[in-house]
């Protein structure tokens, strides 16, 4: 019997992760924990998955809506997905199956701001929630729960849901407790009140999650990994995106407009985020604080460095290597890091009080900075806004990066007109490619543009935006953000067609 679930009466309700899968029926809808491949539930998903192939192989439906707090491993994501067992996803995934079910349209997704997934819950516009399976590290003696690797939408989930199944998952390392900080003063409008956070490292919350033992079903023990893409050492594309990125931040020193241990930083997951985070350990930059989402490898070495006193998220986001390295020296590391639900790491009104500097991916920009993070050619799915637009739209500064290029070059990163837009120009205060960075704050639509060009794009695409930008000026309706709509996204299609934006 396991010795990580302390409260007695709930050991009656041990069982195995089939008999859990069995309270969950058609049309249901489930809430994950879950957030960029950590705490997310291992084995009872993959028992759902089971129990949904067999009823189709019978030839009955079944087919449940999941929720999340953002993307979680391929047990549950992947294992529901090849199953056809998605009616809707929210809010946000990186599955390559269920990209493609979603791209194929068998699938719905509600791609949303990290943040407003819990008020929304709360709120009633995402319906009732039928079940809650949240992984867990331990159960305490008086009923109450030690997180996991993940804080995610875990508190909102175990709230609402009718029925509550727990993972508790003895990979964990026992030294998470005492890591995470949850907050039960969100209320809803007209009882708001502000949440009384002011420096990255304050707390303001319990150090456990709470749950009505009663509408606990089923508890399954597992011993799992948590699932993370492993680490590729960043490229030289990403080196020179953060060699620009950290002089425009030491310049900003210069001037006074950042302290020099600059402020809060939130920091993408991938290459580029890394990349960036690595060039700050070597910086000049001392006693660094991170409020971001996820805490990548690179914190991790910025945490080891010194650099960074402390971080704040509401997850893990590791490559296997360091989230072993983490996991077998987590009581040395949870001093310095607190996990929060995700509606408080990516709250507005924090986000906005701390003043971040928010560093994020893009899929492609426009000449005037408005940034699409999300669909491909304007319609096929990535991943999903996430956290991006939390921080960008409230941020001290916000900053996209990416490579002026993809898919070898066929693709511009900086087009005429963005094909859907994530981020208008106004919450993009910094754009930077591998070729430049384009401080844009303060200017004009049109100096925006001459500057995006110049700076950003790639030197085989630059004549063309060049001579799209000057008939644009010669023959736009307007001259206050020049546009040509019958060509601006003429590059998109011609890709479409020919598999390259290049001209002929
Ligand atoms: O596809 O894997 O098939 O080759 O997009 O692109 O260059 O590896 O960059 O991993 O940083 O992802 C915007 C997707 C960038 C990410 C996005 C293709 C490219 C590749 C990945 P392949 P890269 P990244 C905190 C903040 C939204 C959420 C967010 C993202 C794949 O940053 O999801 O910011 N952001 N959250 O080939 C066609 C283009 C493309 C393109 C890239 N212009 N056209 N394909 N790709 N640009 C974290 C969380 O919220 C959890």
């Amino acid at each position: 019997m396991s010795d990580r679930i302390a409260h007695t009466g709930l050991r009656a309700r041990i069982t195995s992760a089939e008999q859990a899968a069995t309270q969950i029926d058609h049309g249901m809808t489930v809430g994950m924990s879950g957030f960029t491949g950590s705490g997310y539930p291992k084995a009872v998903p993959m028992a759902l998955a089971g129990r949904i192939e067999a009823e189709h192989a019978a030839g009955r439906p079944m087919r449940v809506r999941v929720w999340t707090g953002a993307s979680t491993g391929p047990e549950l994501d992947g294992a529901l997905a090849r199953a056809n067992g998605i009616e809707l996803r929210l809010p946000y995934n990186s599955d390559p199956i269920a990209r493609d079910r979603i791209n194929r349209g068998e699938m719905d997704y509600l791609d949303m701001h990290l943040s407003q997934v819990a008020p929304m819950a709360w709120q009633g516009f995402l319906g009732p929630l039928d079940v809650a399976i949240v992984e867990v590290s331990a159960i305490r003696a008086d009923g109450s729960l030690v997180p996991s690797s993940s804080v995610g939408n875990n508190k909102t989930w175990l709230d609402r849901a009718e029925k509550v199944i727990l993972e508790v998952n003895r990979w964990q390392n026992p030294a998470l407790e005492g890591m995470h900080d949850i907050y039960y003063g969100t209320a809803l409008p007209p009882h708001r009140v502000p949440i009384p956070l002011v420096r990255p490292d304050d707390r303001i919350g319990e150090l456990y999650l709470r749950c009505d033992p009663d509408k606990i079903v089923a508890i399954v023990e597992t011993d799992s990994p948590d699932r993370n893409a492993p680490f590729s050492p960043p490229d030289a594309a990403a080196k020179a995106i953060a060699e620009h990125l950290l002089d425009f931040l030491g310049h900003e020193v210069t001037k006074g407009r950042l302290p020099a241990s600059l402020l809060p930083l939130q920091s993408g997951v991938g290459n580029i985020a890394n990349a960036v985070l690595a060039g700050l350990v070597d910086g000049p930059f001392h006693d660094l604080t991170a409020y971001t989402e996820v805490i990548q490898d690179g914190m991790l070495d910025l945490l080891d460095s010194g650099r960074l006193r402390m971080a704040s998220a509401t997850a893990f986001s590791l490559s296997p290597e360091a989230a072993a390295r983490l996991n077998a020296e987590m009581g040395r590391y949870r001093d310095r890091m607190i996990l929060r639900p995700q509606e408080i790491s990516n709250h507005p009104e924090l986000i906005r009080r701390l003043g971040c500097i928010a560093m994020n991916g893009l899929i492609e920009a426009d000449i005037y900075g408005n940034v699409n993070s999300t669909c491909v050619m304007g319609s096929r799915i990535q991943n999903g806004i996430g956290g991006s637009g939390d921080f960008a739209r409230n941020a001290y500064v916000s900053i996209f990066m990416t490579p002026s290029t993809a898919k070898g070059g066929k693709i511009s990163a900086i087009v005429p007109q963005a094909a859907h837009v994530d981020h208008i120009m106004q919450d993009v205060a910094v754009l930077v490619t591998e070729q430049g960075l384009a401080d844009l704050r303060g200017l004009s639509p049109k100096h925006r543009a001459r500057l995006v060009i110049e700076q950003c794009a790639h030197p085989s695409y630059r004549d063309a935006l060049t001579d799209y930008y000057e008939r644009a000026l010669a023959g736009s309706y307007g001259l206050h953000a020049p546009s040509l709509p019958s060509e601006a996204l003429s590059w998109h299609q011609r890709f479409i067609e020919t598999g390259t934006m290049q001209p002929g």
